[in-house]
């Protein structure tokens, strides 16, 4: 395939996959119910479409050169572009990974530094490697002074010399550079490029180097990449080596020293592409580099040790493998066309070479390149790359794009479309209906709960902290009862005596002039009732109050639910006001019953004839007062003094404190207790009377609000679903075209 043509469908499919994937990101923004009702495997697949993304917005087709130190990768590289481009390095120290590539412009070279970040982490990995090497794993944190003294003698005895050095080299320089925090890139010329990659002290704080080349015949978006060897004492370039092998590069060329066949790095590399997928295999070209260092019995031995190494490592044997000799296919080049630089090294071979030009290859350089296979390893990797990897690169973006994407999203949208059609047609209505009738329920028992919380927590409240205040009231009385016969002028005969003398004028005629005793009695019975019948009242109407303030909480809602109708929240409050005035006449009326009881228990009960049952205490205490002073009282023309009524005075005070406060308070209590169930038996009428409107006017105001109510939301759902249909059918739509026209890309790229 072109690369003019590559370039293109690449571009096309490019914009095709960025398509699918702001069409992912909208739904993901836009749906998220959707997306996360999905299966998690199809969005998983779903986000592989970056990686498919990052992989075609890379215009540049990578080939790897990777093996041992001086293998001959710099040499491969200059053969393959017919230049003495990549100077040969004896230290194995200044190894930066090189790209090289094709430009129509100007030959120029970029650095590229690490930024701040990496290089802080080429600083953990020569720790990490030192503790590795010395197994002493606290040295990862040790401050650099302390790690520097622990590791001196260590090294002396000649262990990890080079990776020390290094570590110190980048420790001084470190301190001393400036480190763009997130990284440089410097434009050089291609002289100074080698220059600084020699530098030790640069080349270690250089990420890569870049070199744009004209001229060559590669095409312009094959970038040759000449990596370090793996036991280049920078651990940095050391993994950026494996992950070309293991990811990056498109095609691998593994140069091997046919002299010393898989030695330890060799044997590294070996390794990370027989554990890779198949495709690291399928990528990889097995070059045996120096096959003219070979005697002719070696050449044998090294073929049969190469093969049995492939067999042995399970290399599919579907393997393509070069002998070659890069020196001579550079040579060959260089000479042909008479461009030979002064470049001592390369002048140091030449010798080698014009021997053998004679003795091997007829005097003709373009034998001399034919033996070095040079060129069938240059066709059969270019073969590669132009007929096979352009073509299962864009191949393999489409299908995987189709089987990440367009495969499996539009059977879940179609799913969700039917499931929505299907809902809009019919299945709405009755879910519609179902919901209305469920929320009714619901508002209805929650309204009436609230109601019946409020009663029971008010009934609860008065048997618990009413009867208290009762108590406390009737205890008042009682004292107030206690004083005033102690010592009051209700209970003094003389002055109970001068207002009945002064209202009548005389006493009247008692059996045992029993007047003034009654009259007390009855003045204090007066008493007791009328504040029994103020506590009862005033304990009933605080009740009431409490009532109407809880069930006014509750109301307001109810109220709210039937958008404040007054139609349907006045009999509320006719029941509540009916409720009040029902509720303090009941009371009113026992509280009078009552008042009677106590009043006859508090006297009128005579003995029986016999004289055998009834009576009490008070009446005979009072009898036996009344016939105290009788003769004094009897001589109307003598006036009465204080002093004759003191005995009297004192005997009614003795017979009330001794047996009236007992009775009252026995009767007192009996019949405050038997107050509470009329008023809790009053909230249950209220209360059914309430519930009564609830039923018959508030449930069926409810049913048409609600309705309502259910019936906006489903026209809103229903318009959702309607629209979400739509965009669900235009997306599958849109998915299956470019599907389609992905396919068309690949047809066209030939
Ligand atoms: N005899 C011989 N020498 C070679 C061949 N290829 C490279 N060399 C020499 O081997 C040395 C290392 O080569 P170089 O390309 O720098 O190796 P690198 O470290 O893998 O990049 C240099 O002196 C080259 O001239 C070859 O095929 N035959
Ligand atoms: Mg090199």
């Amino acid at each position: 395939m072109k690369p003019s043509h590559y370039q293109e469908s690449r571009k096309a499919l490019l914009n095709h996959i960025d398509r699918l994937r702001s069409m992912r990101d909208e739904l993901v923004a836009k749906e998220p119910l959707f997306m996360n009702n999905l299966p998690p495997d199809v969005r998983q697949k779903m986000l592989l479409l970056d990686r498919e993304s990052t992989r075609l917005r890379n215009p540049d087709l990578a080939v790897a050169f990777v093996g041992g130190f001086s293998a001959g990768k710099s040499s491969l590289v200059n053969a393959f572009l017919g230049r003495y481009l990549l100077p040969e390095s004896t230290k194995v120290t200044t190894a930066v990974p090189t790209f090289v590539r094709s430009t129509t412009g100007s030959e120029t070279a970029e650095l590229h530094y690490l930024n701040e970040a990496e290089a802080e982490l080429l600083g953990e990995m020569y720790r990490r490697e030192i503790a590795n090497l010395f197994n002493l794993p606290e040295l990862v944190s040790t401050p650099y002074s302390n790690l520097m003294q622990q590791v001196q003698p260590l090294v002396r005895e000649g262990r990890g010399r080079r990776l020390v050095e290094q570590f110190e080299i980048y420790q001084t320089q470190k301190q001393n550079r400036k480190i763009d925090p997130r990284g440089r890139i410097e434009n050089v010329s291609l002289h100074e490029a080698h220059q600084k990659i020699r530098d030790e002290t640069e080349a270690m704080f250089l990420d890569r180097v870049v070199l744009h080349i004209n001229g060559s015949q590669i095409p312009e978006d094959i970038v040759l990449v000449d990596l370090p060897g793996v036991s280049v004492p920078n651990p940095r370039h050391r993994e950026i080596t494996f992950r070309f092998v293991s990811e990056e590069a498109h095609a691998v060329v593994f140069v091997l020293m046919a002299t010393r066949l898989f030695d330890k790095d060799e044997g590294e590399i070996l390794e990370v592409i027989r554990a890779g997928e198949s495709h690291i295999a399928e990528k990889t070209f097995w070059v045996l580099n120096r096959w003219d260092s070979l005697s002719l019995q070696q050449q044998h031995q090294t073929v049969a040790d190469f093969e049995a190494k492939m067999h042995e490592t399970e290399i599919p044997n579907n393997y393509q493998w070069f002998r070659t000799n890069a020196l001579h296919g550079l040579l060959a080049q260089l000479c042909a066309c008479d461009e030979l630089p002064n470049d001592p090294a390369l002048q140091s071979h030449l010798k080698d070479y014009m021997d053998a030009l004679e003795a091997r290859y007829g005097g003709s350089h373009e034998t001399a390149k034919k033996e070095s296979q040079l060129p069938q390893l240059q066709e059969q990797v270019f073969q590669f790359i132009n007929d096979r990897l352009r073509q299962t690169t864009l191949r393999s973006a489409v299908q995987n794009a189709r089987d990440n994407f367009c495969e499996p999203l539009p059977s879940h949208l179609r799913q969700t479309k039917d499931n929505d059609d299907a809902l809009i047609n019919g299945d709405l209505r009755r879910k519609e209906k179902e919901q209305s009738q469920q929320r009714v329920d619901d508002r209805y028992e929650q309204r009436k709960a609230d109601l019946d919380d409020q009663f029971k927590s008010l009934g609860n409240e008065i048997s618990s902290q009413r009867s208290e205040v009762f108590r406390t009231h009737a205890k008042e009385l009682i004292d107030q009862l206690q004083t005033k016969i102690a010592d009051g002028p209700e209970t003094d005969a003389y002055t109970i005596y001068n207002e009945i003398i002064n209202s009548h004028g005389r006493l009247r005629k008692y059996p045992y002039h029993f007047e003034i005793e009654l009259r007390i009695v009855d003045n204090l019975n007066t008493i007791l009732k009328h504040s029994f019948r103020d506590i009862v009242r005033n304990q009933a109407s605080e009740i009431f109050n409490e009532l109407v303030k809880r069930v006014k909480n509750a109301l307001v809602k109810i109220s709210e639910d039937v958008g404040h109708d007054p139609e349907i929240m006045k009999p509320f409050n006719d029941v509540m006001y009916k409720g009040h005035n029902s509720f303090i006449e009941r009371i009113d009326g026992i509280v009078m019953d009552k008042a009677a009881e106590l009043d006859a228990s508090l006297l009128y009960k005579p003995k029986d004839w016999l004289g055998l049952h009834g009576g009490n205490k008070i009446l005979d205490g009072l009898e036996q007062a009344a016939r105290l002073g009788f003769e004094n009282i009897q001589d109307a023309s003598r006036s009465i003094e204080r002093t004759d009524m003191e005995h009297k005075t004192k005997k009614i005070r003795e017979t009330l404190h001794n047996h009236y406060i007992d009775q009252v308070s026995a009767d007192y209590n009996r019949i405050i207790k038997g107050f509470f169930p009329i008023i809790i038996s009053n909230l249950h009428q209220i209360k059914d009377e309430i519930f009564k409107v609830l039923a018959t006017k508030y449930r069926p105001a409810l049913d048409i609000r609600l309705a309502h109510e259910i019936e906006e939301e489903f026209a809103g759902q229903r318009k959702d679903l309607e629209e979400r249909s739509r965009r669900f059918r235009t997306l599958i739509e849109q998915i299956e075209l470019i599907s389609r026209e992905m396919g068309a890309v690949l047809v066209g790229a030939g």
